[in-house]
């Protein structure tokens, strides 16, 4: 019988000795490793963070008192030990646990997260109202090192150092964002791990001069002179002590024994106190310690040799887009590659080891990063992002404000946009055709496989505008790679397959959903459809549209995007604006809700984008039109 068989909620791990609690930590490490190599997940993150969430656990009086996960990718083992252990082996998949906190899975989840960098504002309000409501319980939020970056998390910091709630903030640093750390604070973090023995120096010299009887003022001023002396000599104090906030650590984040006595600390203090712990990311899984960058977001893998399993041999679009922005810098050194904290997901890590002066990685910084390429821009350079549809949310702003209004060139690849599998609601990228279609100067396109990505990427920089690119998270279609890039006419869609009894216009690689269907609806039902690669989702091709939508007057759009205010709005306005009257449209898209966590197949399965689902809502929708035309049969088909 191992440990974790007596432990199901937080409680029951006060009962364990020192000892216990580290064959706990091993027995909690083998199951995260067994369920990420089954179903895929964030391995390494998760590993590093085991003894560090039992000292949590074991420090604070959980549900009680609030701990909220920064981006929650690393709660695993929170799960695992409040009342979740035994569903832990369903975590990102149909109907099972969330990869991320989630408030309606436990009430051990205070805050859903999914985006990095939230839980200090969160924290600190809850923190603010706690103490207006005259409540006593204690809010910790945990933070990693690359969460840290993130603009809205400094922006909080410095709002907490000047209101001065009581907060304890854990600051998780291993080192790495998903790919090693970069930025001042990375180094600043860095120097106060290595400068301990001078942080504690001025500690004990504090507490000294403060416990001496009888001290006079010019002993304390003394002191605070040293102080200052040493500060500016040899170590600047920490960054959170000049923002208001007391530092402790470094503290030993694979130590429960001595985490457990700094947060007993903590709890004393009733203004905000940062506890810097350092963990190992990926600890005791020599694979994932030798390589947390691939076992960040991992995939399935054979636990015996930490290889992964291998999921067919067709490129990712990310991996296209990373390739093609690459030949190209070969060719034009004005382009510059940008990423915040994503350069191996979105494929862009091969243009920084060939040309690191042509790549940024800004760390978590979506919005610096838009401002960023719109300074490049006007300097002259080719700014090319790769961001994920998710993460470009974050932007909208700059994206509006700085880029629309002035018209500042910029290409944008979209990664994840659409439905993505496995990590729910917060990193869908169903937002970005609603978001963007309204806005002036945008160009916006769809590819419908990894070759057109290449075409795309080249004509993007040669329009010379800002110009947004949207590919999923998935494999690409497998169709071979042109040798030579070509543009793609400005604005114009294209056809794929022609048929009268209706027209399909598609966004995206569910062209090939689609033509599959279309094969099907042929041989099967003797229905012939159009199907249009719409390609240009911004402008998009209004004559062509017109022309096909005045031939069948059935008309399909499909998109994995929100329907509401997406593609499929857009048409439908478009026929309203040119009265048109006499027509039957069928809109598929994702239904304005919460997304489940799913495989991006059952999803698509969910909104009938799949072939089959295309299959049976387009021959539902002509069955419904040959009705009504019977019914009506003096209707005006003008
Ligand atoms: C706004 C936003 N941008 C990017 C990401 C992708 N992302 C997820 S985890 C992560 C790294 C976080 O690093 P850190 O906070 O140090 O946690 P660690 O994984 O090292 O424990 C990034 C960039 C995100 N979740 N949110």
């Amino acid at each position: 019988m191992g440990i974790l068989d007596k432990v199901n909620f937080p409680s029951d791990l006060k009962k364990l000795s020192f000892q216990e609690l580290d064959r706990l930590s091993a027995e909690i490490r083998d199951i995260i490793i067994d369920v990420v190599s089954r179903s895929g997940g964030h391995l390494s993150s998760n590993l590093g963070v085991v003894d560090l969430t039992l000292s949590l656990h074991l420090t604070f009086n959980t549900p009680r008192d609030k701990i909220i996960w920064d981006v929650g990718h690393q709660s695993y083992t929170h799960k695992i030990i409040t009342g979740r252990k035994e569903s832990i082996f369903t975590i990102r998949q149909k109907g099972g646990l969330a990869g991320y906190p989630d408030i309606h899975e436990s009430e051990y989840d205070c805050l859903n997260t999914g985006h990095a960098s939230t839980s200090l504002a969160f924290a600190s309000g809850m923190a603010v109202a706690r103490d207006m409501n005259e409540k006593d319980f204690h809010i910790i939020a945990v933070l990693g090192d690359g969460a840290l970056t993130g603009g809205m998390a400094l922006e909080a910091l410095n709002h907490i150092g000047q209101v001065k709630q009581r907060l304890i903030i854990v600051l998780n640093d291993n080192k790495m964002s998903i790919s090693p750390n970069v930025g001042g604070i990375s180094k600043h973090l860095n120097y106060l791990v290595a400068g301990r023995p001078y942080i504690r120096l001025k500690e004990i010299l504090q507490s000294v001069m403060s416990s001496i009887p009888g001290i006079g003022k010019s002993m304390v001023e003394v002191a605070r002179k040293i102080e200052v002396l040493m500060r500016t000599m040899m170590v600047p104090g920490s960054l959170f002590d000049e923002l208001g906030v007391k530092y402790i650590g470094p503290i030993n984040g694979h130590n429960i024994k001595e985490m457990i006595k700094e947060f007993e600390e903590a709890k004393k203090y009733d203004f905000p106190v940062l506890l810097h712990v350092v963990t190992k990311k990926g600890k005791g899984y020599q694979p994932a310690a030798d390589n947390p960058v691939s076992f960040h977001s991992s995939a399935p893998f054979d636990i015996q040799n930490g290889k992964f399993i291998k999921l067919g041999n067709k490129p990712s679009y990310s991996k296209i887009f990373g390739q093609t922005v690459l030949e190209l810098v070969r060719k034009d050194n004005k382009i510059i590659a940008l990423t915040a904290a994503m350069p191996e997901g979105t494929g862009l890590d091969i243009v920084q080891k060939e040309f690191p002066d042509n790549f940024f990685d800004v760390s978590i910084a979506e919005q610096y990063m838009f401002d960023f390429a719109g300074g490049l821009s006007l300097g002259g350079m080719k700014p090319v992002i790769g961001i994920y549809s998710t993460f470009m949310q974050r932007a909208i702003d700059q994206i509006i404000h700085d880029f629309t209004l002035m018209d500042i060139p910029v290409v944008v690849g979209i990664d994840r946009a659409g439905l993505v599998g496995g990590d729910g609601s917060t990193h869908q990228g169903i937002y970005d055709i609603a978001l963007l279609r309204s806005l002036p100067n945008v160009v916006m396109m769809a590819p419908k496989d990894e070759n057109e990505l290449q075409h795309m990427i080249y004509t993007g920089i040669r329009l010379n505008r800002i110009v947004f690119i949207r590919y999923p998270k998935e494999p690409g279609v497998g169709v071979g790679l042109d040798k030579r890039y070509k543009e793609i006419p400005f604005a114009k869609a294209e056809i794929m397959r022609d048929g009268r009894d209706a027209v399909v216009f598609a966004v995206g690689p569910l062209v090939y959903q689609v033509m599959e269907a279309a094969e099907k609806l042929a041989k099967r039902d003797r229905i012939n459809i159009t199907v249009v690669n719409i390609r240009y989702v911004k402008p998009f091709d209004k004559e062509l549209i017109l022309k096909l939508v005045r031939k069948t007057r059935k008309i399909i759009t499909v998109e994995d995007g929100i329907k509401n205010g997406g593609f499929g709005s857009m048409v439908q306005e478009l026929l309203i604006s040119e009265s048109i009257k006499k027509y039957n449209i069928l809109s598929l898209g994702v239904s304005e809700e919460i997304i489940e966590v799913a495989s991006r197949q059952e999803l698509l399965e969910k909104y009938h984008m799949d072939s089959g689902g295309l299959v049976r809502e387009i021959r539902k929708f002509l069955k419904k039109n040959i009705l009504n035309r019977i019914l009506n049969p003096n209707i005006d088909r003008r």
